[in-house]
């Protein structure tokens, strides 16, 4: 395989890690948890030719994956890091090398990877979504929905992004919380571009009802099983019309060559931080692309900076079909950027200045930080 992208070397001195704890304009609720404040952590690559920025997208507790906060926090700080810093002049192209021996932890070696491209690429003066093969300026957003109180709740925050011109509505799902909430939402809006998330909440005692889904003409169904359910998800597909997208088991390229020759998945769902890195991700767009196999943007709450990279990624050609690719607003009333994501007219603009192309609002990185640490070489 020819490697298709390349950049420079940068001088590695060290590496300022933070924890985050932002405060959601609302609870979001998924099958697994209710969460009020999105607690992530925030990379800063020092290098001889000036900083790059990147974002490890843990949360609190290991509900949606094995990887959460302190565990990422101790693994980048205690091994990842200090492998990085070892090597010195490191390309972004390098680091999934470089960190290989450690398993797993794909977020937090994601985020590193991100630090260390973005510092590259704002020394070269070139843009993130150029780097990484973008092919739109802007890129159509939908939204992720949480389980609300009630169907007639929901029924009203649909109605409230719809207003603001999101393209397409992710509703989550859960046993007890999937049929009637779908129903209120088709009944209430007829035929929007809609899909569900269910968060692994099912197993294939639920086929029943699961395949009561497929009369809403759903875009697709969002990880209904587990993370290593695979076979079970090919068992599903067969058996339902809705066409069934995986999100939590696709950690790798691999694990999405399998997924497709196992026919376990129709669509999926990529997000760099859940794959380890931006460069994992664009392979498995690369693989789906050369298979003909829609694939989506996902998102796992991103500041500023992971929500600038995400837009770069899916204006790559493959992303066929609306990812999760929000405003800022609808997260957070404040970022740590100095121009969070808007939506305009249905999409959100991919950045075009150097790197990531969005600059850090020191203030409001230090009001944010609960936790700062910086290992150098
Ligand atoms: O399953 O896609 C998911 C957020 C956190 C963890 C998992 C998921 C999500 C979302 C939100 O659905 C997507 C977003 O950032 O807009
Ligand atoms: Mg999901």
């Amino acid at each position: 395989m020819p490697i298709l992208r390349s950049s420079h070397a940068v001088d590695l001195e060290g590496f300022e890690l933070r924890v985050l704890r932002i405060p959601l304009v609302s609870p979001f609720t998924t099958s697994f948890g209710t969460e009020e404040v999105r607690e992530v952590i925030v990379v800063r690559a020092l290098t001889a030719g000036g900083d790059g920025w990147g974002e490890i997208v843990t949360s609190a507790s290991p509900l949606y994956s094995s990887e959460y906060t302190q565990g990422a926090w101790d693994v980048a700080l205690r091994y990842l890091a200090p492998a990085l810093l070892e090597r010195r002049m490191v390309t972004a192209e390098d680091v999934a090398g470089i960190l290989r021996p450690f398993v797993g932890h794909r977020m937090a070696k994601a985020g590193l990877e991100l630090a260390v491209l973005d510092a590259a690429l704002r020394l070269e003066g070139r843009p993130l979504g150029e780097y990484l093969g973008a092919v739109r300026e802007r890129v159509p957003s939908g939204v992720s929905i949480g389980i609300q109180r009630d169907a007639a709740s929901l029924v009203a925050a649909v109605g409230g992004y719809l207003d603001e011109g999101y393209a397409r509505i992710k509703i989550k799902i859960k046993p007890g919380r999937d049929i009637a909430d779908t129903a209120a939402v088709r009944d209430a809006f007829g035929a929007i571009p809609l899909q569900v998330d269910a968060n692994s909440a099912y197993t294939l005692d639920d086929i029943d009802t699961l395949a009561e889904l497929d009369r809403f003409d759903l875009l697709l169904i969002e990880q209904p099983l587990q993370e290593d359910d695979i076979v079970d998800h090919a068992t599903l597909s067969r058996r339902l019309r809705t066409p069934v997208c995986l999100d939590e088991s696709i950690v790798s390229h691999k694990a999405a060559v399998d997924a497709l020759a196992l026919s376990a998945a129709s669509v999926i769902n990529i997000k760099a931080g859940r794959v380890g890195g931006y460069l994992e991700a664009v392979r498995i767009h690369d693989l789906c692309r050369d298979a003909g196999v829609p694939v989506w943007c996902g998102g796992m709450l991103e500041t500023g900076i992971g929500r600038a990279a995400n837009a770069a990624l899916a204006a790559l050609p493959g992303f066929t079909l609306t990812g999760d690719v929000s405003g800022s607003d609808r997260f957070y009333a404040r970022d740590i950027v100095t121009e969070p994501a808007v939506l305009e007219d249905g999409h959100v603009r991919v950045p075009t200045g150097p790197g990531l192309g969005v600059q850090i609002d020191p203030v409001a990185l230090d009001d944010f930080t609960v936790a700062r640490e910086t290992v150098r070489r």
